[in-house]
Order: structure tokens, then C-alpha cells, then sequence
């Protein structure tokens, strides 16, 4: 068989930083969009390749490939594809953060919710019929109509983030009924690791409990802690993703843990792993309340399991434990002067 040819988008993402080298292990051909920025924005994904080509391939016997783009760009998109001609697209990119979506929610609203169908018209227009992959969200549940949620549950988002990512989500099963697309939704629960950016929370915590350690720092400001979030292992997640296309039928499906905790047993379980007790450091800040708030998740991933062959085997302690460790070796590391790289 030929090798398979991928695109993502949100390459240098947490997300797309793991499925890309998932993708490549599996021999694939990968092509990543990635955004200009002002400063270096693949820390993610530099470890993989050295000599992964900015622009235009071909380098021969490098399967790896970025591309400048951004989902706001509709031109761009049609002719990556048209050039690519890719066998399965994968679309993580997003403006991901939920709280920041209350401060821009147009631009939260162009990338997360116009982006896909951006990207969904010009894989129509270039006429080609690639599996496609909707990164959606359990925060597309917001104020939970059901516990635990599965893929019947009703959606009731409570941020703009969350009613962008319904509407990709309703537009990847309008373009599958409409168009015969094979386009399915992972509907993924919060999953964090190493690599997760600094703002979500698990992440905050894990990097403030390895400063307040080292004694480079002495407190760590949060808000809410008594959400209730379904958190697993991302590594394992984009497993899920690449399972979702490989069936013979698209459909839509929840990857979840089916365990529910609160930000303070998050706390607990970090400051614990560096001998500390969080209540001599947390303090709670207001700015980071959000206008409304996403009380409890927890996802019943029994379709995953039965169909996909899916389930999660990290769970929570163990998560935030190699979370912490990892945390403690990148300060290490970054006080040696060795490269900055996350992993
Ligand atoms: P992430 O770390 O925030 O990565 C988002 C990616 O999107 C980054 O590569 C980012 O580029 C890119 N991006 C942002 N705006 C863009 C634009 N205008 N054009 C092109 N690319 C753009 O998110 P993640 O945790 O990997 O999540 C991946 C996807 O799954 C996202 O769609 C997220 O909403 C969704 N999701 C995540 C979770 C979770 O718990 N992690 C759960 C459910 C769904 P830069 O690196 O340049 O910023
Ligand atoms: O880590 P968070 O910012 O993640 P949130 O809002 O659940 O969103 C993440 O998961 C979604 C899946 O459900 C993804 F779709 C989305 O892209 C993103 O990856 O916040 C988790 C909880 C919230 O209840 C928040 O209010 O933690 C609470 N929290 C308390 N203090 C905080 C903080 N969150 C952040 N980011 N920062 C704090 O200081």
C-alpha cells in the first residue's frame, strides 16, 4: 500500500505535536500549517525533524513538512490542499482558550467556528474527498444536561469558545449528510501533558508547584477551584483521533476517562508531589473567574471502546505526577542552559 499522506492543522499545537508523531510512526507522509509569528512557535514539534522545510517540499526522504497558513485564510487553505492532496486532514487548529474567548469572541468565532468551514470549502473546491477530522469539545456540554455525557447528550455551551466549537461540530455532520464527506467528530474531555500550554490549568498548577519548589516562586494565583473537569493523557487522545478516521463509516464519538475531579484535588496531588501544601500558596484571583462558568464534565467513552477499540490508561495522579516531574526537569534543564524545548 502507498504511504498515507496527513495534513493538520494546529501542528504546533499540543495536540498536533503528539498526532504528528503518531503519524510518522506509523509511516505517514505529514503536513503541518503553521501560523507566522513574531517569535519561534514550534517548540513542539522541533525535536521530531532538524531539518523540517519551511515553505516548499519536496526534500526527498523527509516525510515532515510545514507550511505557513491560518485558518483565516480561505486561499491558502484551497491551495495547501490542492497541492497536498492529502488522504486524511486533521483540524486541530483553534483559539482554544475558553477564557479568553469571553475577551475576543469575533476572533474566537472566525478561527474555531468559520475556520472548519473554511477548510471544509476548500477541500469542495479543490474536489477531492479526504477522511476529515473536527477536533470538537466537551465543553460543547457546558451546562451539563446529563451525567455522565455521551454523543446523545444535548450541547449547552456557556462561552463563546463553546458555541464556536458547536457550530463545527453541526457543520462536520452537515458536510458528511450533504456531500458524502467521511467527516467525523472526536469529541474530546480535557486532556493535558507535558506539552499542554501554560494557561490551562493543570499546566499552571504543575509549572507553579516546580518554581514554588525550586524557590523561584511563592505564590500561584487561580480562580474557580471547585470545577469539575474529565481530564486523561493527550498523548493517548490523538490515538483516538487517528482510530476515529480508520473506520469504514464516519461518525462522531466521546474520549473521555469517565472520573471527574475538582482543580483544588488537582492542587493536592501536585504540591504533594513536591512535598508541599498548596494552601500555603494559592491565592484566588477574580480575573480568572469567567463570566460563566462550566461546572462539571465527565464523558462516558463506551462507544470509543466497543467501536474504536479505545480506552484511556493513565489516570488522574499519575497524570499531574509526570506532569510535575516533567515541569521540574524542563526548570533544570532551563537553568543549565540547555535547549528550551518541551517535551
Ligand atoms: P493548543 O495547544 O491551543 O493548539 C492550538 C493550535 O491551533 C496551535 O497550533 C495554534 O498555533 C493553532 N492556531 C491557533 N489559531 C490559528 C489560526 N488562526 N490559524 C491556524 N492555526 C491556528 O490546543 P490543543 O490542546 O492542542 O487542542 C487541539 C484542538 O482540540 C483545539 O481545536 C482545541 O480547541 C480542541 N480541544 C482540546 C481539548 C484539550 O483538552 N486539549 C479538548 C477538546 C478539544 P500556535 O502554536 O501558533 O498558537
Ligand atoms: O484548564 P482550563 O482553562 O480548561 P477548560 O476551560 O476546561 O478548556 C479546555 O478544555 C476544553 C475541553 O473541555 C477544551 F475544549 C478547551 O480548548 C481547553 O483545552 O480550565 C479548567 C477549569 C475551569 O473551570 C476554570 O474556571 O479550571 C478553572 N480554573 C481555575 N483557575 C482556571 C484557573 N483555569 C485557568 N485556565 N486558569 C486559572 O487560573
Amino acid at each position: 500500500m502507498s504511504k498515507k499522506t496527513a495534513l493538520i492543522t494546529g501542528v504546533t499545537g499540543q495536540d498536533g505535536s503528539y498526532l504528528t508523531e503518531l503519524l510518522l510512526s506509523k509511516g505517514y507522509e505529514v503536513h503541518g500549517i503553521l501560523r507566522r509569528a513574531s517569535t519561534f512557535n514550534t517548540s513542539r514539534i522541533d525535536g521530531i525533524r532538524k531539518d523540517t522545510i519551511y515553505g516548499n517540499p519536496p526534500n526527498e526522504g523527509n516525510p515532515f513538512f510545514l507550511h505557513y497558513g491560518d485558518l483565516g485564510d480561505a486561499s491558502n487553505l484551497a491551495r495547501l490542499i490542492g497541492r497536498i492532496q492529502p488522504d486524511e486532514i486533521y483540524n486541530l487548529a483553534a483559539q482554544s482558550h475558553v477564557r479568553v474567548s469571553f475577551d475576543i469572541p469575533e476572533y474566537t468565532t472566525d478561527i474555531t467556528a468559520t475556520g472548519t468551514i473554511r477548510l471544509l470549502e476548500a477541500i469542495r473546491e479543490v474536489g477531492i474527498k479526504p477522511r476529515f477530522y473536527q477536533a470538537s469539545s466537551s465543553e460543547m456540554y457546558g451546562l451539563v444536561q446529563q451525567i455522565p455525557q455521551t454523543e446523545t447528550t444535548p450541547f449547552y455551551p456557556r462561552s463563546p469558545y463553546g458555541c464556536a466549537k458547536v457550530f463545527s461540530y453541526w457543520v462536520t455532520v452537515n458536510y458528511r449528510e450533504s456531500y458524502g464527506l467521511h467527516a467525523s467528530n472526536g469529541i474530546l474531555f480535557n486532556h493535558e501533558s507535558p506539552r499542554r500550554g501554560e494557561s490551562f490549568v493543570t499546566r499552571k498548577i504543575t509549572r507553579g508547584a516546580a518554581h514554588i519548589k525550586l524557590g523561584l516562586q511563592d505564590k500561584l494565583f487561580l480562580g474557580n477551584l471547585d470545577a469539575r473537569r474529565d481530564w486523561g493523557y493527550a498523548k493517548e487522545y490523538v490515538d483516538a483521533m487517528w482510530r476515529i478516521l480508520q473506520q469504514p463509516e464516519p461518525d462522531d464519538y466521546v474520549i473521555a476517562t469517565n472520573e471527574t475531579h475538582t482543580i483544588r484535588e488537582c492542587l493536592e496531588v501536585a504540591f504533594a508531589r513536591v512535598e508541599l501544601d498548596w494552601k500555603n500558596h494559592v491565592e484566588i484571583d477574580p480575573r480568572y473567574y469567567r463570566p460563566a462558568e462550566v461546572d462539571i464534565l465527565i464523558g462516558d467513552y463506551s462507544k470509543a471502546k466497543r467501536k474504536l477499540g479505545w480506552e484511556p490508561r493513565t489516570k488522574f495522579k499519575e497524570l499531574i505526577e509526570l506532569m510535575v516531574d516533567a515541569d521540574l526537569k524542563l526548570i533544570h534543564d532551563q537553568l543549565a542552559g540547555k535547549v528550551n524545548r518541551q517535551d
